[in-house]
């Protein structure tokens, strides 16, 4: 790989809705024209597309349909938390990496992999990860809270993560405490974990499973019923970079809102984009299993539900059958 690759591609990226010419770059960047075209000979080789016009140079159109290393680390150059991403072809768990790179680690980074070849939901389930179709990541942030406060995380940063499916016309709901729906099949699952003393959460490390470009096909049989995509919602293929982009860029924003306010003024935009309320569901927590319909939410995230005799149970963190 060339040792210009970062520059050139920063370069093209930052220049992407015009043609640059080789000698242009090569001046800019203070670099050979030779280098600049065996770059580019290079970028191509690994999936980059140019579209290239004779006197005017060339325009970046296309990326790599892998996670490109230097492309995401372009991606988190405007973030306000994250200077590091870990980009792998593949790994068991991103959330296994994460707790990993946290001994080396005390600021905030991200890890993210092709393929899973270990992806877990919660209690150690299953978390179908295949490669080039989705986006599967840990975030970690280092948020120094008291315990109390790790509750409603998931919920702020549900809000975020259907924000972001929303802006790209799909009507992705929220379901309570940590999936993401649309039309009543789960498009996303994430789990958060943290990591602490007695002193409180040091670090958050919160893993996120999105289906982006998934055709039915993609899904395992037993995933074919109940599980979607945003390609397969909105008739079309997703950018993934562009999707990653925006998704942290709304996670951040979430985060600030963890940090800076309580649930509660956020607890009505919540429900708004909740799926459960007005439906008799199945709720699981532990042994305990009731049929009821979700009432209300607390403050501390807290979900309440009330059985069909009329009696009311608190959740926090329940299996609800759709
Ligand atoms: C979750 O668990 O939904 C949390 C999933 C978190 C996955 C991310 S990917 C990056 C990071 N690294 C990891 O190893 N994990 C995190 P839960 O609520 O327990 O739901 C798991 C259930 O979702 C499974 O039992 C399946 O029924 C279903 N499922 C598995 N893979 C799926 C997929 N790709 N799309 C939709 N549903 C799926």
């Amino acid at each position: 790989m060339s040792k210009y690759k970062y520059k050139i591609l920063s370069y093209l990226y930052d220049h992407k809705e015009s043609y640059v010419s080789g000698q242009h770059i090569a001046e800019q960047l203070q670099i050979s024209r030779t280098a600049v075209w065996k770059t580019i000979e290079s970028l191509k080789d690994e999936g980059f597309v140019f579209d290239s016009v004779q006197n005017k140079g060339y325009k970046l159109v296309e990326f790599p349909d892998v996670w490109d290393n230097n492309l995401m680390q372009l991606m988190i150059r405007k973030s306000d938390y994250f200077s590091t991403i870990y980009v792998d072809h593949e790994v068991t768990s991103t959330q296994k990496v994460a707790h990993e790179k946290l001994l080396d680690n005390s600021e905030p980074f991200i890890v993210i992999s092709e393929v899973q070849t270990a992806g877990r939901g919660r209690f150690n389930r299953v978390w179908d990860s295949q490669g080039k179709k989705g986006l599967w990541m840990s975030l970690v942030f280092n948020p120094h809270i008291p315990f109390a406060k790790i509750a409603t995380f998931n919920l702020f940063i549900s809000l975020a993560i259907a924000e972001t499916m929303r802006d790209y016309g799909v009507n992705a709901t929220v379901k309570w405490p940590n999936d993401i729906y649309i039309n009543d099949r789960k498009v996303c699952g994430f789990l958060t974990e943290i990591s602490g003393d007695s002193a409180g959460v040091h670090h958050i490390i919160c893993g996120i499973g999105i289906n982006l470009n998934h055709m039915p096909a993609d899904f395992p049989e037993e995933l074919q019923t109940t599980a979607t995509s945003i390609a397969l919602e909105r008739g079309r293929t997703v950018n993934r970079y562009a999707f990653f982009e925006a998704l942290y860029q709304q996670i951040e924003r979430s985060y600030n809102q963890f940090m800076t306010l309580e649930f509660s003024d956020i607890k009505e935009e919540y429900k708004a984009y909740s799926n459960i309320w007005g439906r008799t569901l199945r709720y699981t927590e532990g042994k305990k299993q009731i049929f009821g319909e979700a009432v209300d939410i607390k403050d501390d995230g807290r979900l309440i539900v009330r059985d069909e005799a009329g009696n009311t149970h608190q959740f926090i963190s329940a299996d609800i059958e759709m």
